[in-house]
């Protein structure tokens, strides 16, 4: 079957990275019947997943990937809802916990990492920025993902993501979920010393890294 022309088009508007016209495309997607979820995943998902993949090779750059999954985002504003709405279900390939940590407000590296991961098929639970280990454990306690994710971008709250393993250990939570961290200042050296699961250095290698730890 042929792939509907404004799904095209939406999808050329994702890889040239243009949030407006992916988010009025996304629209008139929708307007034209094509299901919120044929429209995340043949629409945003896969140009996206490209533009990662592209970037894990070298092809592009780091602001290319920030503003893809901009565009993604942009348009998920008018998918999500119609998702919701829709009562459509996408097969989750897991759970996701992920957040920035207490005191550091840098949060578009997340929100890539974010966006990728959902891209890829599992359900994410965004915390968002500043966010205090105790609200970490809390979201676990409540959704019991398979997978925590905690960004850094100072060296000054980096310890918060050790703090953040040894409150999950304290809880008797550890067991059940993976931890992994990512930022600038993180390093897989850094993930083994305070026992995470792993690392990831940028947004492809983090979705490479949940798929191996959900073995998906
Ligand atoms: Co800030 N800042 N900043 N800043 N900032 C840095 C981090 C800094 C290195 C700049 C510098 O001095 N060269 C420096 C930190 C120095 C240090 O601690 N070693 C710094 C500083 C000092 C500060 C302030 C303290 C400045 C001040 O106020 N005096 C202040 C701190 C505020 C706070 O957090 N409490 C501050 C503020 C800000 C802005 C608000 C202005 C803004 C952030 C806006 C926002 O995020 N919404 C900002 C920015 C933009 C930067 C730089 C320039 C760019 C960061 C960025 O977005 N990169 C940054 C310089 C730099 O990093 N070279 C800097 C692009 C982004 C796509 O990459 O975030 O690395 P990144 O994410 C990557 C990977 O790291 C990885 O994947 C992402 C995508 O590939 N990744 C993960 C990230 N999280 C992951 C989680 C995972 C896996 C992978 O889960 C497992």
């Amino acid at each position: 079957m042929s792939v509907p022309v404004s799904l095209q088009q939406l999808k050329q508007a994702i890889k040239d990275l243009n949030e407006a016209r992916a988010k009025e495309l996304a629209q008139k997607a929708l307007s034209e019947g094509i299901s919120p979820l044929t429209v995340i995943e043949q629409g945003l998902a896969a140009p996206l997943r490209e533009i990662g993949e592209m970037f894990g090779r070298g092809e592009l750059f780091l602001t290319d990937l920030v503003a893809g999954a901009a565009a993604m985002e942009s348009a998920m504003e008018v998918v999500g809802p119609a998702l919701e709405k829709s009562g459509e279900k996408r097969i989750s390939k897991g759970k996701l916990v992920i957040g920035t940590v207490e005191g550091d407000i840098h949060d578009i590296g997340k929100n890539i990492v974010s966006s990728m991961i959902k891209a890829n098929g599992f359900d994410i639970y965004d915390l968002g920025k500043d966010v205090p280990c105790s609200r970490f454990a809390e979201k676990v306690k409540e959704v019991n993902p398979g997978v925590v994710a905690a960004s850094a971008l100072l060296t000054s709250t980096l310890p918060k993501q050790e703090e953040l393993v040894r409150l999950l250990t304290a809880g008797g939570l550890r067991e059940k979920v993976k931890v992994i961290v990512g930022g600038a200042p993180a390093s897989s050296v850094w993930a083994q010393k305070i026992g995470a699961d792993g690392y990831a250095p940028d947004a492809a290698q983090a979705v490479d890294l949940v798929k191996r730890l959900f073995r998906v």
